[in-house]
């Protein structure tokens, strides 16, 4: 290996958060858990499509939970807590009002999360587009919400939450008769930042695109064992992009 290869790797093994996650990873892949990362700007429908679709993977026999991610306020859980599946809330106020998730509080909430009762475990990050793309949390999945109201530049404007994403949920399309809103320049702008992206438009209010997304997810439970051997392959780029803050 030549040495320019050798300081991105040396930077990754210091890097605390990495480490962490990495931590996380390895009691995933342990507990055989298949962890998705929930990321977008505060409003664009993460908590409304949780309580959409976790009835229907009910259905399916997964057994779901959620950790909900909120600076003060535990209302994201208080919503999810009617489903009777394990939910907990990490509010970040805790943790000096932090704008993201890191590591550390997951694996502080994973301490006294039920492990054992779930096969796939929904973290709904800190709404906002940018921090949170950043960190590391050690799952296996990153979703990424758009909602049509926000406006198709979003994906140039906040390009690392699309690039390190492997789905992108549109939200509220019935809504999009009200605005002027291009699905050209949507994809046109997904596609400069991610050309592989996995994109789906749904409403929850009119049940448009749930069941194309719920059966992508069930293809990725049943690929879970596959999906949780690999790190998370965005890390890097995440951790060589600077926090801003
Ligand atoms: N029109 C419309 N509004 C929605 C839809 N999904 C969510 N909303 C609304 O968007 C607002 C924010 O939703 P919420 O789920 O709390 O967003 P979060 O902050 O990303 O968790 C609420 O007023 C929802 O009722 C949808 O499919 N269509
Ligand atoms: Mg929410």
């Amino acid at each position: 290996m030549n040495e320019t290869k050798k300081i991105p790797i040396v930077t990754k093994v210091l890097d605390a958060n990495s480490r962490i996650a990495n931590e996380i990873r390895h009691l995933f892949q342990h507990k055989n858990i298949l962890a998705i990362n929930l990321i977008s700007s505060p409003g664009s429908g993460k908590t409304t499509f949780l309580e959409t679709v976790l009835p229907i993977l009910s259905r399916h026999k997964i057994r779901c939970g959620v950790i909900a991610a909120d600076i003060a306020t535990t209302r994201d859980a208080d919503r999810l807590s009617k489903f009777e599946i394990p939910v907990l809330q990490i509010t970040t106020e805790t943790f000096g009002g932090a704008c993201h998730l890191e590591a550390a509080p997951v694996r502080q909430a994973l301490e006294v999360f039920p492990l054992d009762k779930v096969d796939l475990l929904f973290i709904e990050n800190v709404g906002n587009l940018v921090c949170p793309a950043e960190f590391d949390i050690g799952e296996a999945l990153r979703i990424v919400f758009l909602s049509v109201t926000e406006g198709e530049d979003k994906p140039l404007k906040y390009p690392l939450a699309f690039h390190v994403a492997d789905c992108a949920v549109i939200t509220k399309i019935d809504l999009i008769e009200h605005l002027k809103f291009s699905k050209q320049k949507l994809y046109d702008s997904i596609r400069k930042i991610n050309p592989k992206l996995v994109c789906f438009e749904v409403s929850c209010f009119q049940s448009i695109g749930i069941d194309q997304f719920v059966g992508w997810l069930l293809q990725q439970h049943s690929n879970k064992s596959e999906l949780l051997k690999h790190e998370h392959e965005h890390v890097h780029s995440a951790h060589e992009h600077k926090h801003s803050h």
